[in-house]
C-alpha cells in the first residue's frame, strides 16, 4: 500500500517517487501534513490574488506564504507538531485573504470557488489532519499527465523562490512583485481553464521572477555585508570552543558572530555558508575561523568529528546522528522532531552548549577559496577578456547545483578534474564540494576556479555571463561557455527555470533527470533549449570544447 507519495526532488525513490518513506526522512505522517499545507497555501493564493487585482495586500499574508513553501521544501521541516502550527496558520490566513478580498470588492465572490479556498476547517487532531493531508495528496489522478507536470514545475519553482524570498525578508527587504508572482502562480494551479502553454509560460515566468528575487537578496546581501572579494577559507581547525553554522542565512550568522565575539569561541561554516566568508561585513569578525567538513549528505559521518554546538538555519538537515544530537540546533524553518529550536535572535543557549563542549585541537590544513562573485570577477574583466582574445582561456564552464548522496555525482568531480589547463571554472552552490578542494591553479593570475557563491548567487553567475557577452557583443548562448548543472532540491529547479527563462540552451542536468518531467515536457525542452542529461565526462566534454 502507497503511504505517501513525493517526488519533488532528485533522490525520488527508484526514480518516480517515495511512496512508503521518504529518501531524505520524510515520515508518511509529514508528507501529508506538507500535502495539506500546499494545498491550504492555493486557498490563499486565489483570494490573495483576487484581491491584489482589487489593490489590496496584507504584508502578513505574502510572508506566510513564502514561509509556509518554504517550510514544504526537501530537508527543511521534519517535525509534524511545527506542521501543525504551520497548517493552522495557513488556514487563518485563508480566512485573512478572503475577508480582504471582500473588503476590497465590496461583496462577496460570485463565481465558482475552488475546493482549496472554501471555508474548510483543519481536523481537530494532527492524526486526523494526516488523513485530511491525505485527500489532497501530490498524485491528482484524472489530470492530464502533461499539464500536472508543468504545474508541479511551478509550484517547486515557486517554492525554491521562497527559500530566497524569506532570506531577502529577514534582511528587510521585500518585493510585491514577488509576493504578486506567486499568488498568481498558486492560484493558476487551481484554475481548470488554462492551457499547457498557459502553464509553461507561468513556468518562464516563475525563473524570470526568481531572477528578480535573487537580484533582491544580492542587493540585501551586499548592502548589509558589502560586495564578496576573493577570500581563501581555511579547511583546517583554531584550538579552541567552536560552533558550525549549515544553511544559507547570512543574518543569522552575523547575529550569532556579533552574540560570541570576544567568549573564546570559533565560528565555522558548514557547506553553504561557506561564501560568507568572502563578505567583508561577515569576515572582519576574527572568530569567523573557517569552513569545516564537505555537502550536506556527508553530515552524518563528518559531525561527530565536531566537537562543538551546531545550528541549522535553512536546509539541508538530515536524521541527527545520536553522537550530536544533543548539540544539535535548528533555527528559522529548519526543524527536527526532538532537536531544540531556537526562536528568534538570542543565541545564548547554542553558545553555552559550545562552552560546555570539547574544544578543538589545532589541525592545520589548505586554504580553499571563495568570493568570487560578480563584483569581483567583473572587476576582473579585462583582464579575462584580453585572457580570452589572446587564447589563454578557451572556454568557460558553470558547473554548479547541489550535492547529494547519488554515486552518479562524480561526474562532476571528474569533469573538473579532467578540464584542460587553459578552461575556467564558476561554480555555485553545494555541488561545488564535489571538486573545491583541487588545486587548479591560475591563468595569468585569474583563478581556474571561481567560486561564486551560494545557490542564488547564480544571479551572479548570470551577470557574470550577461556582462561577457556584452563585452564580446555576443547572445550569450554564443559566449565560449558551457552550462552543466546538478540538482538536488526545489532550489534548483528555480535556478533552472531562471536560466530557461533567459533562453539559454544547451545545458546538461544531473545527476538525473526530474521525475515530475513527463516525456513530453522534457520534449519540449529539449526541443526549445536543447537540454540534456549528463552523460559520459569524456564524451559530453569533447562536445563542449568542440563548439565554437
Ligand atoms: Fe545545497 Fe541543500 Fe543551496 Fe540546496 S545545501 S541542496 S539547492 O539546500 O540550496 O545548494
Ligand atoms: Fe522523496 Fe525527495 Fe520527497 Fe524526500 S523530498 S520524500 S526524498 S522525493
Amino acid at each position: 500500500m502507497e503511504e505517501m507519495f513525493c517526488y519533488q526532488c532528485e533522490q525520488a525513490a527508484n526514480g518516480t517517487g517515495c511512496t512508503q518513506i521518504g529518501v531524505c526522512g520524510k515520515q508518511p505522517d509529514v508528507a501529508a501534513l506538507q500535502d495539506l499545507i500546499v494545498w491550504g497555501l492555493k486557498g490563499v493564493a486565489f483570494w490573495a490574488n483576487l484581491a491584489r487585482e482589487k489593490g489590496a495586500i496584507d504584508r502578513d499574508v505574502d510572508v506566510h506564504m513564502v514561509e509556509a513553501l518554504f517550510s514544504t521544501v526537501t530537508n527543511v521541516d521534519f517535525d509534524p507538531d511545527n506542521l501543525t502550527e504551520v497548517a493552522e496558520k495557513t488556514v487563518a490566513m485563508r480566512d485573512r485573504a478572503m475577508s480582504m478580498y471582500e473588503k476590497a470588492a465590496g461583496g462577496s465572490y460570485s463565481a465558482a470557488i475552488p475546493e482549496a479556498a472554501q471555508n474548510w476547517r483543519l481536523a481537530a487532531s494532527t492524526e486526523k489532519m494526516v488523513e485530511q493531508g491525505r485527500q489532497h495528496g501530490v498524485r491528482e489522478p484524472g489530470k492530464d499527465p502533461d499539464i500536472k507536470s508543468v504545474q508541479d514545475l511551478l509550484l517547486y519553482g515557486c517554492k525554491g523562490m521562497s527559500a530566497y524570498a524569506d532570506h531577502a525578508h529577514i534582511l528587510g527587504s521585500d518585493d510585491d512583485a514577488i509576493y504578486g508572482f506567486i499568488h498568481k502562480a498558486l492560484a493558476a494551479i487551481l484554475e481548470d481553464n488554462l492551457d499547457l502553454m498557459d502553464y509553461v509560460n507561468l513556468a518562464m515566468e516563475c525563473g524570470k521572477m526568481n531572477i528578480q528575487c535573487t537580484g533582491l537578496l544580492d542587493k540585501a546581501h551586499t548592502d548589509h555585508y558589502q560586495n564578496p572579494t576573493p577570500t581563501p577559507v581555511n579547511i583546517g581547525a583554531k584550538a579552541g570552543k567552536a560552533i558550525l553554522v549549515s544553511g544559507h542565512d547570512l543574518k543569522m550568522l552575523e547575529e550569532l558572530l556579533k552574540q560570541t565575539e570576544g567568549k573564546g569561541i570559533n565560528i565555522y561554516t558548514h557547506v553553504e555558508m561557506l561564501p560568507a566568508h568572502g563578505y567583508p561585513g561577515l569576515k572582519k569578525y576574527s572568530h569567523l575561523a573557517g569552513n569545516f567538513g564537505s555537502a550536506w549528505q556527508n553530515q552524518h559521518k563528518e559531525f561527530p568529528d565536531f566537537p562543538g554546538a551546531i545550528i541549522f538555519n535553512t536546509n539541508c538537515i538530515q536524521r541527527p546522528g545520536d553522537v550530536y544530537k544533543d548539540r544539535l540546533y535548528t533555527w528559522g524553518r529548519v526543524r527536527w522532531p526532538g532537536v531544540k529550536h531556537i526562536e528568534g535572535w538570542d543565541f545564548s543557549e547554542v553558545i553555552n552548549k559550545s562552552l560546555a563542549s570539547p574544544a578543538f585541537e589545532e589541525r592545520t590544513d589548505k586554504d580553499i577559496l571563495t568570493g568570487c562573485a560578480h563584483n569581483a570577477v567583473l572587476g576582473l574583466a579585462d583582464k579575462v577578456i584580453d585572457a580570452v582574445k589572446s587564447g589563454a582561456i578557451k572556454r568557460f564552464f558553470v558547473i554548479g547545483g547541489c550535492d547529494g548522496a547519488k554515486p552518479g555525482r562524480n561526474y562532476y568531480t571528474k569533469f573538473v578534474e579532467t578540464l584542460p589547463p587553459d578552461t575556467v571554472i564558476l561554480t555555485l552552490a553545494c555541488g561545488k564540494f564535489r571538486f573545491n578542494k583541487l588545486d587548479l591553479g591560475d591563468i595569468g593570475g585569474i583563478p581556474r576556479l571561481l567560486d561564486v557563491g551560494q545557490c542564488n548567487d547564480a544571479y551572479s553567475a548570470i551577470q557574470i555571463a550577461v556582462a561577457l557577452a556584452d563585452a564580446f557583443d555576443c547572445d550569450v548562448n554564443d559566449l565560449p561557455l558551457s552550462i552543466i548543472l546538478s540538482w538536488y532540491e526545489q532550489k534548483a529547479v528555480v535556478v533552472l527555470l531562471s536560466l530557461l527563462s533567459l533562453g539559454i540552451k544547451n545545458m546538461k542536468l544531473g545527476p538525473s533527470l526530474p521525475a515530475f518531467i513527463t516525456p513530453n515536457v522534457l520534449n519540449y525542452l529539449v526541443d526549445n533549449f536543447n537540454i540534456g542529461p549528463i552523460g559520459e565526462v569524456e564524451t559530453d566534454m569533447a562536445a563542449m570544447l568542440g563548439q565554437a
